[in-house]
């Protein structure tokens, strides 16, 4: 007698990226901010050699994808200008993609995505889902990569500048709200002309919520998985994960872990061997509780 229970839903996958990611486990994307300002590093990245030699470190730690930003979205950060960020991504991003890791680029801006793309990146993470550009849908669109398919698209769910992002919180049923929201934008991607199969979606954990929201996104699976897309959580450091008052990084393993579980596609996080540790756990009560990969 099966002792398995309700089978979870389907853990899609985005196309357009290289076989050895088309694997029915979480992927673990690791934080490459070449930043000055960064909440998370401090700045430690601001050079190019520094910031490659720590995207190889975390590819040896066992990152899948490293995803590289030059513009901090830590609350009340101020807009960095567009050659400033092109000047501190495209080098890093051409210098990993040439020993074929897979990146992605964290913009806003459609410039600073062709400019990625055509330097290797496969993945486009907009935190604002095209709001901030509004070429940004059409850009990634017609892009194509070294694969020859358009780039993925990351979509999060976004208000505001983080500079605002912090007053725009009210909302009546959180999940379901930023879930609707969201849906408007992947709707507006689409008629942009990107397809669903290089569409990936975020709940943007952080952006625009409270402490007390951001848990009630994240038990709310379903509303995320509304989207019928591959998603991606990014909880690593986030002020209401730090403020359990334990150690940031096992707290963000643990979400690692049950986002696993319930079928996440990609975790993206800034330590990667506790979060690899804990999505392989997430992965294997997963695929006990699901007949795989519908
Ligand atoms: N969070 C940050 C930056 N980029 N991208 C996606 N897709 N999802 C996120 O949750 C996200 C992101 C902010 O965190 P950081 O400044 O520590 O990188």
């Amino acid at each position: 007698m099966s002792t398995a229970g309700a089978p979870l839903p389907a853990r899609p996958v985005p196309d357009g990226l290289p076989q050895r990611l088309d694997r029915d486990e979480t992927l673990v994307m690791g934080v490459l901010n070449v930043t000055p300002d960064s909440f998370s590093d401090g700045g430690e990245h601001d050079d190019a050699d520094a910031a490659i030699a720590h995207g190889l470190r975390l590819v040896a730690e066992g990152a899948d994808i490293v995803d590289v930003g030059g513009e901090s979205t830590r609350p009340g950060a101020p807009r960095v200008d567009e050659d400033e960020e092109l000047r501190r991504v495209v080098p890093v991003v051409a210098a990993l993609a040439a020993q074929d890791i897979v990146i992605s680029v964290d913009t806003m801006r459609a410039s600073v995505a062709s400019a990625s793309v055509e330097a290797g990146a496969l993945i486009v993470n907009d935190v604002s889902a095209g709001r901030a550009d509004t070429d940004m849908g059409r850009e990634a669109a017609r892009l194509r990569t070294r694969l020859g398919t358009p780039p993925v698209l990351i979509a999060m769910h976004w208000r505001g500048h983080s500079d605002v992002m912090n007053d725009l919180t009210d909302y009546e049923v959180v999940a379901r709200d930023s879930a609707a929201e969201l849906a408007e934008r992947l709707a507006r991607l689409r008629e942009a002309g990107v397809e669903d199969r290089f569409l990936v979606a975020d709940p943007g954990l952080g952006f625009s919520k409270t402490g007390e929201q951001n848990w009630e996104v994240l038990a709310d699976w379903e509303a995320m998985a509304s989207h019928g897309l591959p998603i991606l959580i990014g909880a690593s450091r986030k002020r209401f994960v730090s403020s359990l008052g334990v150690d940031r990084d096992a707290a963000t393993a643990a979400i690692s872990a049950y986002s696993a579980e319930h079928g996440a596609w990609a975790v993206r996080v800034h330590a990667v061997p506790p979060t690899l540790a804990a999505v392989r756990v997430g992965d294997a009560l997963r695929r006990r509780r699901s007949p795989g990969r519908a």
